[in-house]
């Protein structure tokens, strides 16, 4: 894991000694609703009152309001309503090509985007997670604008994590994200000011500890009375996947988040700069000096 930080760090200092005034992205995913939108508002919000300069976009071209600043809206390239009638297709078809159609103007968006300087960039996504992940087009938009500085934060909805086996299936929905677009990743529970404070230390604890968690998926199969040996497989094979994570240094942990009351939003920005370098390096020229720590 500190290697794997440790080569990280050192490429996107890289990067940023090509050019010095990019900053870090930080793309936000997550299942529809699970609050992407909301934290890009607060963590802007909430950035600007420290005086860091958090630039954020907006990729979701079906996003009815937007309540941050952003540098630069898909919909000003890309509207739904134009996809639906132009194409004759429903809201969900629309999605999908829209997805495609401004994966395929990459280089504009570039454009658009290119030459700011900030301390930060969080993308914010398009609703369905599928609609980012899984379209080939997105790991090209995800290159160009990422620039080789990028991490994900994926977002854990807080009412499918209360079950053992709602959790396991959004740890295995991010391990996935985390494959496909082949970035650092880390998982946050969003409003978790929604949950009960004992709710949220159990949540808390699966993400830490394997064992709890296996016992947890146990003791759920066991009162939704499914046959003991199918219940008992499944519970394996979630666990079994877990722990090869584990093995492959991919953090299964979980951090507490609140756009509504802004908790853990410095832990999102924490994340980034460890990977990335402090804020303060791109803004006051002490890259080289950091480098030459290094
Ligand atoms: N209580 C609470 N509600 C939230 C929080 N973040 C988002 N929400 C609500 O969750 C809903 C979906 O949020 P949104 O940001 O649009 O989700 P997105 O689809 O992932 O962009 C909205 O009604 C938000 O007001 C939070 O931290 N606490
Ligand atoms: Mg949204």
């Amino acid at each position: 894991m500190i290697r794997m930080v440790e080569e990280l760090t050192m490429s996107g200092l890289n990067m940023s000694a090509q050019d010095a005034t990019a900053p870090p992205v930080i793309f936000v995913v997550g299942t529809a609703g699970a609050g992407k939108s909301s934290l890009v508002t607060a963590f802007q919000r909430w950035a600007r009152f420290l005086e860091v300069d958090a630039l954020t976009i907006n990729l979701d071209p079906g996003a009815e309001r937007v309540h941050y600043d952003p540098e630069f809206d898909v919909r000003d390239l890309i509207s739904l309503s134009d996809v639906m009638s132009e194409y004759d297709l429903g809201p969900n078809g629309a999605q999908i090509l829209a997805a495609d159609l401004v994966a395929a103007q990459a280089e504009d968006v570039f454009q658009e985007i290119d030459g700011l300087s900030g301390d930060i960039l969080v993308v914010d996504t398009p609703g369905q997670v599928e609609l980012f992940a899984f379209r080939e087009a997105s790991s090209h938009l995800v290159e160009v604008i990422g620039q080789g500085r990028a991490c994900l934060i994926f977002l854990f909805d807080p009412m499918l994590s209360q079950t053992p086996s709602g959790f396991v299936s959004q740890m295995l929905l991010s391990s996935i994200v985390h494959f496909r677009l082949g970035l650092p990743t880390a998982n946050f529970l969003s409003k978790s000011d929604l949950l009960e404070p004992e709710v949220l230390e159990r949540i808390i604890e699966w993400g830490e500890n394997l064992d709890v968690l296996e016992a947890a998926l146990y003791e759920e199969s066991a009162a939704q009375s499914l046959d003991a040996a199918h219940s008992g497989q499944r519970a394996e094979f979630a666990i079994g996947q877990l722990r090869m994570m584990q093995h492959a240094s991919i953090q299964p942990g979980l951090i507490p988040l609140s756009s509504e009351e802004e908790e853990g939003l410095a832990d999102v920005l924490t994340f980034a700069q460890s990977l990335f370098g402090g804020m303060a390096d791109s803004r006051d020229g002490f890259q080289g000096d950091i480098e030459h720590e290094l």
